[in-house]
């Protein structure tokens, strides 16, 4: 590990502060020696191990989890034209097996689609096979040639979770669009990461969708993050590699299909919105340590205390809760450093006067100090871990909002661009608006269709051309 020297840069500061914390919180080691590939630390990995739990609890509800090759033949993924237009600049190909090239170039799956879906037209047969929802979590590659970054812009995004689903009519598979945004909000409600869900403008959608909806937030800096989509596919994919079922009259019809994606920009998320000035602020069901105990030592009853720290360890440990007792030789400051650093929610402080008064000391990484009743730890302790993540959404909550900003004029949305927020303005929804949108304010649109609980559903006029237009987001994206 890399010695503990200097301070976290203050989080106002948000891209060296980024920087830093994923070293000397042991996030990500960002020395790998090639561009856009990055090593998980143990506590990165563990964070994520959680992360990913929660999407997982999710899905398992009504998909199924399986597990496609990392290779798709050259004649698959040039199947579907614009698929192909759209991840083309991408792709990584593995043109030899050792010294020999290769027949049939191979292309890393930038996304699985032409790993998929081919399977899928074997495995699918009648209107019984359908819906078909299943989901992978593996790695994809990108040549990205926009600036690389931990865990936000990578070559190799080592945690693609791919859903892929399947359903006989347009509507159906609009309905698990529809299933699909709400579970990835309920994902990020469980994280405490407010969103903001809208369509993306035609010109932006997924290669080969018929619309495209994307979950975004807004980071510390006022730029967006785009940290989900769900595409409608329409029948494009079915029709290129023949996903067919024979409906009820015993007719062939060609399937329809969705797919939606996380990655860990997820994680990128969580860092950033719920960070501060001491370090990581970890939601409780996401902490890997839930809750660190000190011992305090003062006096002369060392064995006593840490006597009872140990049996109040294992006691936490008993009722599940994830719990560190902090022996180390060092002053109880640099513990309490260490651990708000490192985000844990909870520390749990026991001295001499604690455990004579039948207490133990509770700080929240959230700020707060109260006592709790040994003799019925575990209820204040659930109610202390409910307090901390109320507190996390309704701060994050709180960010979002002053994030955005109602405009009404070009220099409105220029001003408000610049001091770092995403803006609320109307768009008729028009190509050539959009692009002088776009151009006149060096920003992106976001969306359309914005679902948002900050965001009510108004009329307005096309910020550009004056007629009727719609809410839309704009802001500078990642
Ligand atoms: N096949 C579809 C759905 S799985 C798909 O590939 N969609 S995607 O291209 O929009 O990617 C899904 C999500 O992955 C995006 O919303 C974004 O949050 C994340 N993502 C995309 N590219 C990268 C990248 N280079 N690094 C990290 N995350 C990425
Ligand atoms: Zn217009």
């Amino acid at each position: 590990m890399d010695e503990d020297t200097g301070a976290l840069p203050p989080k106002h500061q948000f891209s060296e502060w980024y920087n830093d914390i994923l070293w000397r919180a042991e996030i990500m080691d960002v020395r790998y020696p090639v561009k856009g590939l990055y090593v998980w630390y143990p506590y990165g990995f563990a964070i994520r191990k959680n992360v990913y739990q929660q999407l997982r609890n999710l899905l398992d509800r009504d998909h199924q989890e399986a597990l496609f090759p990392l290779l798709i033949p050259e004649q698959e993924f040039m199947k579907e034209a614009e698929h192909i237009k759209g991840f083309e600049d991408e792709v990584y190909w593995v043109t030899h097996g050792g010294t020999t090239p290769l027949d049939v170039k191979l292309a890393l799956r930038p996304t699985s689609e032409t790993a998929i879906y081919p399977m899928y037209a074997l495995w699918i047969r009648s209107h019984a096979d359908l819906p078909l929802k299943i989901y992978q979590i593996v790695n994809t590659f990108r040549y990205e040639t926009k600036h690389t970054r931990p865990l936000i812009r990578l070559r190799e995004i080592t945690s693609f979770k791919e859903a892929h689903t399947v359903h006989a009519t347009w509507e159906e598979a609009n309905k698990q669009v529809e299933d699909a945004i709400n579970r990835y909000q309920e994902f990020y409600d469980g994280l405490c990461i407010p969103v903001l869900i809208s369509r993306r403008p035609d010109w932006d959608k997924f290669p080969g969708a018929d619309y495209t909806i994307a979950v975004d937030t807004i980071m510390p800096d006022g730029r967006s993050l785009q940290i989900g989509t769900v595409h409608h596919l329409g029948d494009h994919f079915s029709k290129t590699f023949a996903i067919q079922y024979e409906d009820k009259n015993g007719e062939q019809q060609f399937a329809h299909q969705t797919c939606y994606g996380i990655s860990e920009r997820s994680i990128a998320a969580l860092i950033s919105l719920h960070g501060d000035d001491k370090g990581l602020i970890l939601p409780p069901i996401i902490a890997p340590i839930q809750m660190v105990i000190v011992p305090i030592m003062i006096g002369n009853r060392h064995e006593d205390v840490i006597k009872s720290a140990k049996d109040l360890e294992n006691e936490l440990l008993k009722m599940g809760f994830r719990t560190k007792l902090d022996t180390r030789e060092i002053r109880p400051g640099a513990k309490y450093y260490w651990w708000e650093l490192r985000g844990v929610p909870l520390r749990l402080e026991l001295g001499p006067r604690d455990i004579d008064s039948g207490k133990v000391m509770a700080v929240k990484r959230t700020g707060e100090k109260v006592a709790l009743e040994r003799s019925d730890i575990k209820a204040g302790i659930n109610r202390i871990l409910a307090e901390i993540s109320n507190v996390m959404r309704q701060n994050a909550k709180e960010h979002l909002k002053n994030r955005l900003c109602t405009v009404k004029s070009i220099e409105g949305l220029n001003a408000a661009l610049n001091e770092g927020k995403v803006a609320v303005v109307h768009w008729c929804d028009e190509r050539m608006c959009g692009d002088a949108l776009e151009e006149r304010s060096n920003a992106t649109i976001l969306g359309t269709d914005v679902k948002s609980a900050y965001i009510p559903r108004t009329n307005g006029e096309c910020i550009i051309c004056g007629k009727k237009g719609k809410v839309t987001l704009v802001g500078r994206a990642y």
